[in-house]
């Protein structure tokens, strides 16, 4: 029997903002299953909001900045009555005061403890950047700790010029091997500005989740 496991991403609604986990959304399927979360998570700036603007298609779902820092909530959204979508702030920057930075940081950790329900990370990481930050570290460290599935996404690939791109692709698919220890991960280019970007992220997205 063949099971059509295709996420379309066709709706997308905005269920709501929170910091403590007491507020985070509670949606189950049938049998008091909780809907499968995805949560994309990176440095600020990395292009986080951007990539679910662009998955969903939705204008105005999410702030998008040009400043780093804009995502300062974890924001929950419904995706085709189907599984839950999380925008986590950005770690990394330098410039928020260092109480909320100690704070966000918590309040990450609360997250990622919390929610049993994770199936995949999306972690974002601007294909520019030569080297993965400290945080960088830390989270697939996390996941593979708590045997979480991973997906990377090296952003912003309109940025390089294409034998700039194929360069960075590969040294960076040859770091995150190493990380990870394995042959076998997913590892993506993407770019804001193009479609055949999307529908290759939404099938990778559909073969890595059970619903
Ligand atoms: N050229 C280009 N710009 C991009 C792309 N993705 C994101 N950006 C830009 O990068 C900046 C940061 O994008 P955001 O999506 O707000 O980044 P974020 O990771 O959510 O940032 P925080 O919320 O601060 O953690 C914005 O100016 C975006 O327009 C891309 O694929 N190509
Ligand atoms: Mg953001």
């Amino acid at each position: 029997m063949t099971k059509n496991n295709s996420i379309l991403f066709s709706q997308a609604n905005f269920l709501g903002s929170c910091l403590e986990k007491t507020q985070f959304p509670k949606l189950y399927l049938q049998r008091g299953v909780p809907y499968p979360e995805i949560a994309i998570i990176g440095r600020s700036n990395a292009g986080k909001s951007s990539v679910i603007q662009h998955l969903t298609q939705k204008k105005n779902l999410v702030h998008i900045s040009a400043t780093p820092g804009k995502t300062q909530t974890i924001n929950f959204f419904n995706i085709d009555d189907k599984l839950l979508l999380v925008d986590l702030p950005g770690y990394g920057f330098a410039k928020i005061p260092k109480e909320l930075k100690k704070s966000w940081g918590e309040r990450l950790t609360q997250y990622l403890e919390d929610r049993e329900q994770l199936r995949l990370l999306i972690l974002v990481l601007d294909i520019r950047r030569e080297d993965l930050s400290e945080e960088d570290l830390q989270m697939i460290a996390w996941a593979k700790f708590y045997e979480k599935k991973i997906l990377f996404l090296s952003s912003k690939s309109d940025k390089l010029t294409s034998s700039e791109k194929t360069r960075a692709e590969n040294k960076r698919t040859q770091t995150l091997k190493n990380l990870m220890q394995t042959e076998d991960l997913c590892h993506l280019s993407y770019s804001i500005k193009d479609n055949p970007c999307r529908l290759s992220l939404k099938n990778h997205i559909s073969h890595m989740i059970t619903l």
